[in-house]
């Protein structure tokens, strides 16, 4: 299968990673305005500044239900003062608005870890929960089990969020703080929902962001597979010291090897279409070699046999 390669045209770290790619793998590469969306392809992004490109990329491929975000971080924008025009921390709740199921990979900001009756856990902080939408379409890979809390200060906003949250199977369990048990008004309590006290949470962090309710991802399971998936990779997501990124994160935990073995796991459940990869912003050449094995890794499974 013929898999086009690009870059962003007038962007020169853009053009140089495929020129690197270009040399290094004996493959044609060309300007994105020149791309047929029909056809597969990897698009070569510049800095992760520009990750919100991928919106336009995934937009012309109405057969593609899947998309795969591998990033430290969600690209979905804080409340309540988040932005509500595209950017790069806030474009994939545009691809979700699109209809695409989202599945998240490595996303790690804001890790708390917690004693929660009786285990050790790593919660990550959301106050933006209300704008995973819908959050019935929201998944993640992971090893570990994903735990995401609202804190007290936007239980407000987030309240609708619970509601959602019972009712699909993508969230296993709801847990919920009793004092604010007020705001949510069950007529029978499901089974999903658990009440907690202050006493089962051991909390040392600021208490503004005191968790007001918890949500604890289901594994995400084969049935759960779109059948054809977009991938796009921000280097952010490695741990630091691994490559040269623009907005890099102390939090970040994956290595070179999850973030291959992510790609494999997914490329098993579903056809993996078009991919993108993102992060670089000068010339480095570790960087450059790590972005050449996640797009040989990419390329083998958009080509299938
Ligand atoms: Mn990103």
């Amino acid at each position: 299968m013929n898999v086009q390669t690009c870059f962003y045209e007038g962007d020169s770290i853009s053009k140089s990673a495929a020129k690197y790619i270009s040399k290094a793998l004996k493959v044609e590469v060309k300007p994105h305005s020149s791309l047929n969306y029909n056809e597969p392809f990897i698009f070569l992004n510049g800095s992760n500044s520009y990750h919100h490109r991928t919106l336009s990329f995934i937009e012309p491929l109405s057969h593609v239900d899947g998309y795969v975000h591998i990033d430290n971080h969600d690209d979905i924008a804080l409340f309540p003062k988040g932005s509500m025009k595209v950017g790069p921390a806030s474009f994939v709740e545009f691809i979700l608005a699109r209809g695409k199921t989202v599945i998240f990979v490595g996303q790690n900001y804001w890790p708390y870890k917690v004693r929660f009756k009786g285990k050790s856990l790593t919660m990550l902080l959301r106050n933006n929960l209300c704008r995973y939408k819908p959050l019935s379409r929201v998944h993640f890979l992971r090893d570990n089990e994903t735990y995401a809390l609202c804190p007290l200060t936007t239980i407000k906003e987030n309240i609708s969020v619970i509601a959602e949250a019972l009712e699909y199977s993508n969230i296993e369990k709801v847990f919920l703080l009793d004092e604010c048990s007020e705001h949510v008004r069950l007529l029978k309590k499901p089974k999903k929902i658990e009440l907690y006290h202050r006493s089962d949470l051991q909390w040392n962090w600021d208490s503004s962001f005191y968790p007001a309710f918890i949500l604890k991802w289901s594994d995400f399971r084969l049935n759960m597979a779109p059948s054809e998936i977009y991938v796009s990779i921000d280097l952010d997501v490695l741990r630091p010291g691994i490559v040269e990124c623009e907005r890099s994160d102390v939090t970040s935990i994956l290595t070179l090897e999850d973030v291959i073995n992510a790609i494999e796991e997914i490329g098993k459940r579903s056809r993996i279409f078009a991919g993108d990869i993102c992060g670089i912003y000068r010339y480095h050449k570790p960087t450059l070699n790590v972005i050449k094995t996640l797009y040989e890794k990419l390329r083998e499974y958009i080509e299938g046999d």
